[in-house]
């Protein structure tokens, strides 16, 4: 029994055929912020239109929070989503049958938890991507939180800093583009790092202050939550040479306060593949 699964996230939008942890088929599409909410979900009803009949229920994993199947936004510059947007009633009404929505870091936990890099053990899932997501599983349960908040990583404040900027807003994919083109090359976050790689000076100044400051943030959630290991997810997480960047800058550390770095099995799929298998109980 197959499932329909989306990723909404700052940049694209990922649809999937899902079965288990198995993939069928899948598209991208790119997310327009100007669209909303209405707009990204048209955007993917259209992508996904050949597979109707395909799918017994819908899960959804998005950027942004979503407590009770309602969708807002806590960082506004990742995506503008309305806030309390009802978006398990609107995939329902759109796409047909039951479904059920989750932040896409928590999904993404999940998926590797039940089917990947996470699986057996006390977890949390970091993304590096358009912003920077998070979601922890401890004793085999995915912790939700009040108003399920709980791994909102990418909005904390740097607390020596008196600006009230998210971290994210330094580190991530958004950051990294708009550094490059502050220093007169206006390239996205995947060509930074594929300029890196090619040697280029000016990008790998960029990509080595963003994996500083990643590597901060995940020493910090060692000490707080001490996960058996860290999965590192996202675009730039995954991007050639910067889990090789982390563990080195993380390599000095003691090795009790020492993350345990693995890249996200699933890669890019973690979120269709975690929200399709969360959604699963509201047919039951
Ligand atoms: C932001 C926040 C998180 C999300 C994370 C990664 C919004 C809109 N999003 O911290 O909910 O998990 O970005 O999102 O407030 P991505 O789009 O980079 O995958």
């Amino acid at each position: 029994e197959a499932a329909l699964a989306l990723d909404i996230g700052g940049t694209k939008i990922l649809a999937a055929l899902v079965r288990g942890a198995e993939v069928l088929a899948e598209v991208r599409v790119p997310t327009d912020p100007s669209a909303g909410p209405e707009g990204w979900l048209a955007r993917a009803e259209e992508a996904v239109a050949p597979w109707a009949g395909r799918y017994a229920w819908t899960g959804a994993a998005v950027t942004g929070l979503v407590d009770g199947g309602r969708w807002s936004a806590l960082n506004p510059g990742i995506l503008p989503i309305p806030d309390g947007y009802p978006l398990m009633e609107r995939l329902s009404a759109r796409l047909g049958g039951p479904a059920a929505a989750f932040n896409d870091a928590q999904a993404a936990a999940w998926g590797e938890h039940r089917f990947g890099a996470g699986q057996g053990a006390d977890m949390v899932f970091l993304t590096l991507s358009t912003g920077i997501g998070g979601g922890i599983v401890l004793g085999g349960r995915l912790l939700l939180g009040r108003g399920s908040l709980a791994g909102h990583f990418g909005v904390t404040a740097p607390v020596l800093a008196e600006h009230p900027a998210h971290i994210e807003d330094g580190i991530a994919g958004r950051w990294i583009a708009g550094e490059a083109a502050r220093v007169g090359h206006p390239v996205d976050a995947e060509g930074v790092f594929a300029a890196a790689q090619a040697g280029e000076g000016w990008a790998e100044t960029i990509v080595m202050k963003s994996a500083r400051r990643a590597a901060r943030l995940l020493a910090n959630i060692q000490l707080m939550l001490a996960p058996a290991r860290i999965v590192l997810g996202g675009g730039i997480g995954l991007a050639p040479g910067q889990i090789e960047r982390l563990r080195e800058l993380l390599g000095p550390l003691p090795p009790l306060r020492r993350p345990c770095l693995v890249p996200a099995a699933l890669g890019a799929r973690a979120g269709v593949i975690g929200a399709a298998d969360l959604a699963r109980p509201t047919i039951k």
